[in-house]
């Protein structure tokens, strides 16, 4: 393991006195509070632009998004709004898109025909207030977010201020040497007289057929009795955990008995993971950014696009690895957090074992701190998920209509053999049923959809506009199982 670039034997307070800034760690202080909410005149920066990565020993060329201070993504202390100025320099047009926060409809960074994408060498601004938690951004434009245009957004709470835990945010990513067409194409193209994948037709995909798939290709994986499961659409090169692989991961300074907080973002395009804490055990206290009531556990699902945070007492002065394990898989990425001091030793690239696929035993037990107000549906809509939405394929859909100021419930009904994480842009949902048995559970902005089950979401109707909702997996999307929720103002 490499770490000659990270300052060592500092202890925390040393490291605060000198100035040093740890890639990947933020020290809170009070100091340091006040002079970010100072009034920003201009918008903060954030750079779209393009990077070189060394992945396996090879270089590649992939985006970025760089924020002021020339670190990945945009952190707002309590009080800033989002005020930032985007400016293409990616060579390419693009646009953003601030996952999971509740802008109006054209900050959404969606190409609706009324936001278009931003071309090359423009600036466009944003401004907007935000909602505190863990959030992250990634472009919406095209494959885009495949090469790593995505970045953390995180907002501090006034109690995040107070609770003086070093935060550590984990970024998830996959990666592939080929481009984001050729592995499309690759899915997409005709496989043993099955496709598939089917793009923008009335193909019957039901559990028959997919059971009928190429279990090499599709990654499928015998779950005993019963069909085979779909994991991993996708034969990566690499998982990456903030730009690195687990060959030379990122290693974090913490003080002995340290406590942290970890902020963990699947940005990943079509790969869900495990988060296992080795020796370490962690309390879930949010999801998506929205508080829960504290989860303990050791190995968390992460589906595509969700985020975790998880607060983590250190027991003494080790070394402690983080890892992502890719389900159905044994490659794993991951950082390190160690106590000063300590002695990192090398850690395999591989689990003993292969994963299982990520699951809803987690969302099960979560319940929303602040959940939505007690209160009937107004209009429940049910739709079918199939590789397509209610057996549309986007652009070719027609919006879900509902009106502003109505509660409304979408169930979700899996008819694939594969688990979909469903995002809707600009609400906050509460999950109020899996499988048909009610909960009143997370308030979170994507959720998992099991394989063959049903989820059903409730949210308030309340940030007019139009609105996509379409599933994280970016293959997925991509062939067209995206949809719109659409409701006008009442003025
Ligand atoms: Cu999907």
């Amino acid at each position: 393991m490499k770490e000659n670039e990270r300052p060592t034997g500092l202890t925390r307070r040393q490291i605060l006195a000198s100035g040093v800034a740890i890639a990947g760690t933020i020290f809170l202080t009070k100091e340091r509070a006040a002079a970010a909410t100072e009034p920003h005149a201009a918008g903060f920066r954030l750079t779209a632009g393009t990077r070189t990565l060394a992945v396996n020993g090879k270089p590649a060329r992939v985006f970025g998004l760089v924020g002021p201070n020339g670190n990945p993504g945009i952190t707002l202390s309590p009080g800033e709004r989002f005020h930032v100025d985007l400016a293409n320099q990616a060579g390419t047009s693009t646009l953003v898109h601030w996952h999971g926060q509740l802008p109006p409809w054209r900050q959404d960074g969606f190409p609706w025909p009324q936001s278009p994408p931003i071309p090359e060498g423009e600036i466009r601004s944003y401004d907007y207030v935000p909602i505190a938690g863990t959030y992250w951004m990634h472009s919406h434009q095209g494959m885009q977010e495949q090469n790593l245009m995505t970045a953390p957004l995180i907002v501090r709470s006034p109690e995040d201020m107070r609770a003086d835990r070093q935060e550590v945010v984990l970024m998830l990513h996959d990666f592939s040497f080929q481009m984001p067409d050729e592995l499309l194409a690759g899915l997409t193209k005709s496989n043993g007289g099955q496709s598939a994948m089917p793009m923008g037709n009335s193909m019957n995909m039901d559990s028959g057929s997919m059971d009928a798939m190429n279990s090499e290709t599709m990654g499928a994986i015998n779950m005993g009795p019963g069909p085979a499961m779909d994991l991993n659409d996708i034969d990566y090169d690499a998982f990456l955990a903030n730009d690195r692989t687990f060959s030379d991961p990122e290693v974090i300074r913490t003080e002995p008995r340290g406590r942290v907080r970890l902020r963990l973002i699947n940005g990943a395009s079509a790969t869900q993971f495990w988060i296992d804490l080795g020796a370490l055990s962690g309390t879930v206290v949010a999801v998506d950014g929205h508080p829960v009531r504290p989860a303990r556990g050791s190995r968390l699902p992460l589906a595509m696009a969700q985020r975790l945070d998880v607060l983590i007492d250190l027991p003494g002065n080790g070394a402690y690895p983080i890892f992502a394990q890719v389900e159905g898989k044994r490659a794993r990425t991951g950082i390190v957090l160690v106590a000063s001091g300590a002695v990192v030793s090398r850690l395999a690239a591989e689990a003993g074992e292969n994963a299982p696929p990520v699951d809803l035993s987690l969302e099960r037990r979560l319940e929303a701190v602040i959940p939505l107000a007690s209160r009937a549906s107004d209009v429940t809509h049910r739709v079918t998920l199939a590789w397509s939405i209610n057996g549309e394929y986007w652009p070719n859909v027609t919006p879900l209509l509902i009106a502003h100021g109505q509660r409304v419930a979408i169930e979700m009904v899996n008819h694939t053999m594969m688990a979909h994480p469903m995002h809707l842009h600009g609400h906050a949902f509460q999950v109020v049923a899996i499988n048909g048995a009610q909960l009143a559970g997370a308030v979170r902005d994507t959720v998992l959809v099991p394989p063959m089950g049903s989820v059903t979401i409730a949210f308030d109707a309340d940030n007019p506009g139009r609105w996509a909702f379409h599933c994280h997996n970016l293959y997925h999307m991509m062939t067209g199982m995206m949809t719109e929720v659409r409701y006008p103002a009442i003025i």
